[in-house]
C-alpha cells in the first residue's frame, strides 16, 4: 500500500533512517520478512536500477540507495537466520573479480542461512584461487557465484574452467546467478544452474545437495 510506495521512494532517495523506519513498521504490521524484502526493497531497487540505465540517476545517489537497501536488509538478516532450520550444508558465495555489487548476493546469503545452510560469503572482487581456496578450506558442497556487469560476468567461466583444470569441478554445486545472466548462458559455461533470484537459489540447492 501506501507506505511501501513510500519505501520505494525513501530507497530511491536514499533515506537510510526512513527505510529503516518502515522495515520495522511492516515488521510490526506482520509483513514477513521475505515478503518485506521483495516487495518493499527489491521493487524499489528496480526504479533506482532503471533511472540508473537511463540516466537519470548516477552512481553516488545509486550508492546512497543502495545502502539504504543495506540497513534495511541488516535489520531482516537475523529474521531470516532464525527459521530453525536443519543443517542443509556448506555454501561458498561470492561476487566475481572486477565487480563490487553486492545486495544481490547478500540476499542470496541470509536466504540460504534462512534454509539451514551454512553461508562462508567472501564478498566482492573475488579471484578463481579465493573461491577455489575457500571451497577446500570449508569443505563446502555448493559454490555460489554473483556478477551484475556484462564485462564480468565471462569470469565466472574462468573459475569453473580452473576448478575442471584441478579435477575438482564435480565435487560442487555451481550455482550462478545476477541481473545480466540467463539459464542459457549458465548452461554454456558449464554451471550447474542459472538462479533468477534468491529464492531460486535456495529451492535449486536444496534438490541439487540432497
Ligand atoms: Co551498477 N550497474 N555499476 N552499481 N548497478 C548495474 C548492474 C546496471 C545494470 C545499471 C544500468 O545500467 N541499468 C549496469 C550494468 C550494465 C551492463 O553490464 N550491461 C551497471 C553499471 C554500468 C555500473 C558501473 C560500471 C557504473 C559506473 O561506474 N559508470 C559501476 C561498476 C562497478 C563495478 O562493479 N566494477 C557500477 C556501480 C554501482 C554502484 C557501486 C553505484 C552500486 C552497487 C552498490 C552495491 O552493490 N554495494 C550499483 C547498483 C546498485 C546497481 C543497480 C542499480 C542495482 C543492483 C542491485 O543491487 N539490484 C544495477 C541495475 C540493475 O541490476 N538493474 C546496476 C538489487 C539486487 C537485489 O538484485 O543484484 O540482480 P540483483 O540480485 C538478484 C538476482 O540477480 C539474483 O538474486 C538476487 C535477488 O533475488 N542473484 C543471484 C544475484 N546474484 C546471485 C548469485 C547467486 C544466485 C542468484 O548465486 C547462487
Amino acid at each position: 500500500g501506501e507506505l511501501v510506495q513510500q519505501m520505494h521512494d525513501d530507497l530511491y532517495d536514499g533515506l537510510k533512517d526512513e527505510i529503516e523506519e518502515g522495515v520495522n513498521i511492516l515488521l510490526e504490521r506482520g509483513w514477513t520478512p521475505y515478503r518485506l524484502l521483495t516487495e518493499a526493497l527489491v521493487a524499489g531497487m528496480k526504479v533506482v536500477g532503471d533511472d540508473f540505465r537511463d540516466g537519470i540517476l548516477f552512481v553516488p545517489e545509486v550508492l546512497l540507495a543502495a545502502n539504504a537497501m543495506k540497513s534495511g536488509m541488516n535489520i531482516l538478516r537475523p529474521l531470516l537466520a532464525e527459521t530453525g532450520a536443519p543443517k542443509m550444508g556448506t555454501m561458498v558465495i561470492g561476487t566475481v573479480k572486477g565487480d563490487i555489487h553486492d545486495i544481490g548476493k547478500n540476499l542470496v546469503s541470509m536466504m540460504m542461512e534462512g534454509a539451514g545452510f551454512d553461508v562462508v560469503d567472501l564478498g566482492i572482487n573475488n579471484a578463481a584461487e579465493a573461491y577455489i581456496e575457500a571451497l577446500e578450506r570449508e569443505d563446502a558442497q555448493i559454490l555460489g557465484m554473483s556478477a551484475l556487469l556484462t564485462t564480468t560476468m565471462p569470469y565466472m567461466k574462468v573459475v569453473i574452467d580452473q576448478l575442471k583444470a584441478n579435477g575438482t569441478r564435480d565435487n560442487y554445486v555451481v550455482l550462478v546467478g545476477g541481473a545480466p545472466l540467463n539459464e542459457e548462458f549458465g548452461r554454456a559455461i558449464g554451471a550447474d544452474a542459472y538462479c533468477r533470484d534468491a529464492a531460486v537459489a535456495v529451492e535449486t540447492a536444496k534438490t541439487l545437495v540432497a
